[in-house]
């Protein structure tokens, strides 16, 4: 193994952030080598494959990123994130010595076998940047995906992890196993006609369109699908995509969807997903991970009443969710919720606590998990030939939705089939659905400062402990406002400060937030 491939330009640090490292892909050759070494790392210590994913999600084109997936599909493990940011930064003369060291600490046996799944998103660097992993990737074991979703490799290390059980690991596999699983669910829509089963999808022009289409055989007619920014003509995340979306709060450019019609939108390397409507006004509707956590908790939970099994659901959200869905679900829906820091890892991490957690970060990116316990008895009702019929009927229903599900991430294919699934089965349209609950006006804002590190956060970040006095001066401002909430925190992906603030009114939530922003000078 030479290491002199791939060199590193002196002098050059970056770190490895909440979404792995992501800049401009000029900076990143050395990274991805040094990422593919890391990775066979720790597969030979954890004995099992890992993933390396080459993705700078909804970022633009020019950017690109590289994410390591652990072997039971979730994000890796902080230590390793640690090693990741040492590695990526020895300049060239080091690199020796910092590979040694991750191998010393971590007692690595070098003989152990290694194995690695590679994926990589549409952008035009991700095809070079992942032979530059793959090159690190001094293992035989070696497995090229080529292009993927972020979601399918982290479902893929999953299976391959778990020989088989949770899946074939092959993207066949995946579309397989998902879409059997939504015909399963839309058997019980009977009466669901055709005009109900047209959705009209954004795909960011990304990965996430590319795969769309490879699935659609599988679906057997039971979703019609009108696929817009396909990747054939526009730019990648270019006025369209999930993020754009939200952001905006504005339809993306590119789609037809006529007034009433559902469309939803993935972005660049789909996982996240909102969904959205124009009324007969001409008036935009956001449908986003908080209204999708509601409806798929919702669902669940009437599942679990019919099935009348005793299992205990919670949602988790961050501090960006919107007040009212919070209020809804604690005090209507009467579920658990809680709150976590930003960051997928976190959500996901508080979820695995319960039976059933459900977790969505308000930009659209979430899944659901379920304890062994609960996929447990959820079989066992479905197979136990003594139940009654309502019961049995429910718990093939939740069967059936766990196999839907993509349990390792946020996966925009998966949610999406679920979200059509649960609409087509209680009949309802995407106005109901957006009307579970108004959404308090809120308003996002970033503020440039000299050092954002200064500001630190408790409380699931919603409570600032430095710089002294902000916190205080947030509380105030907060108070000349009705159904007003206010929070400011570091980005971890920019370099910036975010103001978030919600009220009962748009204006004093811009207010709000504007005032906080002049606080945080
Ligand atoms: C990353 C996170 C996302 C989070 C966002 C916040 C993952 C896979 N992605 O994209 O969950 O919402 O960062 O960005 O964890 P911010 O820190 O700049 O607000
Ligand atoms: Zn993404």
């Amino acid at each position: 193994l030479d290491l002199c491939l791939h060199p590193k330009p002196a002098g050059l640090v970056l770190q490895y952030g909440t979404a792995g490292f992501r800049t401009n892909a000029k900076q990143l050759d050395h990274v991805m080598f040094r990422m593919g070494l890391l990775a066979t790392l720790r597969s030979k210590k954890t004995e099992a494959t890992i993933g390396v994913m080459v993705t700078a999600s909804h970022n633009p084109e020019e950017d690109n990123g590289v994410k390591l997936v652990d072997p039971m599909g979730e994000m890796v493990t902080p230590t390793w994130e640690g090693y990741a940011t040492q590695l990526a930064n020895a300049e060239q003369e080091d690199l020796l010595a910092a590979l040694k060291d991750v191998i010393e600490k971590e007692a690595i046996n070098m003989s152990q076998e290694a194995n690695v799944f590679v994926g990589k998103d549409t952008r035009s660097s991700s095809a070079s940047l992942s032979q530059a992993v793959l090159d690190g990737v001094s293992a035989l074991g070696g497995h090229n995906y080529g292009l993927v979703t972020t979601p399918q490799l982290h479902y893929m290390v999953c299976c391959q992890n778990t020989q088989g059980k949770y899946g074939e690991a092959t993207v066949e596999g995946y579309y397989k196993k998902l879409c059997q699983a939504f015909i399963q669910l839309t058997n019980n829509a009977s009466n669901c006609t055709d005009d109900q089963k047209h959705l009209s999808v954004d795909g960011a022009n990304g990965i996430g369109a590319l795969k769309v289409r490879e699935m659609e055989s599988h679906l057997k007619k039971e979703l019609h699908i009108s696929l817009f920014n396909d990747g054939s003509k526009g730019k990648l995340n270019h006025q369209c995509g999930a993020d754009f979306v939200k952001v905006q709060q504005n339809a993306p450019t590119g789609i037809k969807i006529n007034p009433g019609e559902r469309g939803c939108s993935f972005d660049g390397d789909a996982d996240r997903i909102v969904y959205y409507y124009i009324d007969s006004e001409g008036q935009f509707h956001l449908l986003d991970g908080d209204k999708i956590a509601t409806l798929i908790s919702t669902f669940l939970k009437e599942l679990l009443t019919q099935a009348a099994l005793d299992l205990k659901i919670a949602v988790v959200q961050t501090a960006y969710a919107n007040g009212s869905s919070t209020h809804y679900l604690e005090d209507t829906m009467k579920v658990i919720v809680r709150c976590t820091k930003t960051g997928v890892k976190h959500l996901h991490h508080a979820a695995q606590e319960f039976d059933i957690g459900v977790y969505f970060e308000a930009n659209g990116h979430g899944t659901v998990l379920f304890s062994k316990a609960a996929e447990e008895k959820i079989q066992q009702l479905a197979e136990n030939p003594g139940a009654d019929d309502e019961r049995k009927r429910a718990a093939l229903l939740l069967q059936n939705t766990v196999n839907v599900i993509n349990q390792t991430v946020g996966d925009a294919i998966s949610d999406m089939l679920l979200i059509e699934a649960i609409l087509a089965i209680k009949g309802m349209t995407i106005q109901q659905w957006d009307a579970i609950y108004s959404d308090l006006p809120n308003r996002q804002l970033k503020v440039k400062v000299s050092d954002r590190r200064v500001i630190d956060t408790t409380d699931a970040e919603r409570r600032a402990v430095s710089p002294a006095g902000l916190q205080e001066a947030i509380d105030s401002l907060v108070k000349k406002y009705r159904q007003a909430r206010s929070f400011v925190r570091p980005s971890g992906t920019e370099d910036v400060v975010r103001v978030y603030a919600e009220a009962e009114t748009q204006e004093s939530a811009d207010d709000l937030a504007h005032e906080v922003s002049l606080a945080v000078y």
